[in-house]
């Protein structure tokens, strides 16, 4: 059985959904960060940054939201994700790690500014990330609306759509004047795509148990 290290609302929301959509079985080991496990050698072992999600499988600890993900997909086959030999497996990786490597990274300023470059420097790291996350949004609507491709359809609940929802669901959750404050409403063809998955028995399930409301994704302060 997978077991998931988690924090709740946290990157392993992404995981847990997936293992949820797979129909795997699995436990989640809440990570006690005020008893300081996240600097325990054990757990160092396991995420050597000591973060969330780190995922233990059959065939050793995981850690990396996007490679967990990935992993997961191709191992236990499905439609989350296009298969190394499927024609549209090029186009999925390249954006899939357009996501993981830039809007990833990015939010993760809009959270944690004064660790890119210290307490005085916050205002510069919030508005630039607040520039670059515009545009990598608004090129990923446009992939989404221009070609539609079937493994960002609401229908496969594939990784792509899982990881890029968490992610708005975070930035829909700042204050309306917070620089890193984006809502997938704004994205019509995100939204579409979104708002379906989030009705899906698997992302209701993690969000009953998470506490994350009845639309995750496109409404996250509902
Ligand atoms: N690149 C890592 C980032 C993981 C990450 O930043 N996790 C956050 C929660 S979403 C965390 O553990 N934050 C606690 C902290 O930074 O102290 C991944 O994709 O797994």
């Amino acid at each position: 059985m997978y077991r998931l290290t988690s924090v709740p609302d946290s990157a392993a929301l992404s995981v847990r959904m997936v293992l949820e959509e797979l129909g795997q079985p699995y436990q989640i080991h809440a990570l006690d960060k005020e008893g300081g496990e996240q600097d325990s050698p054990a757990y160092r072992a396991r995420q050597p940054l000591g973060l969330v999600p780190a995922l233990e499988t059959p065939d050793g600890p995981m850690f990396e939201t996007a490679a967990i993900l990935l992993w997961l997909a191709d191992r236990h086959g499905g439609e989350l994700a296009p298969a190394p030999q499927d024609r549209d497996r090029a186009a999925f990786l390249k954006w899939f790690f357009f996501v993981a490597h830039n809007v990833h990274p990015t939010l993760l300023q809009f959270f944690y500014p004064a660790r890119v470059a210290g307490e005085g420097a916050v205002d510069g790291v919030l508005s630039h990330a607040h520039g670059r996350m515009e545009s990598y949004l608004a090129l990923v609507e446009a992939m989404v609306a221009d070609e539609a491709p079937a493994w960002a359809s609401p229908e496969r609940a594939g990784i792509f759509a899982i990881y890029l929802g968490m992610m708005l669901r975070w930035m829909g959750s700042l204050p309306a004047d917070h620089p890193g404050h984006f809502r997938a409403a704004h994205y019509p063809a995100l939204y579409r795509v979104l708002s379906q998955l989030e009705v899906r028995p698997s992302v209701q399930a993690v969000a009953r148990a998470e506490d994350l409301g009845a639309k995750p994704f496109t409404d996250p302060t509902a």
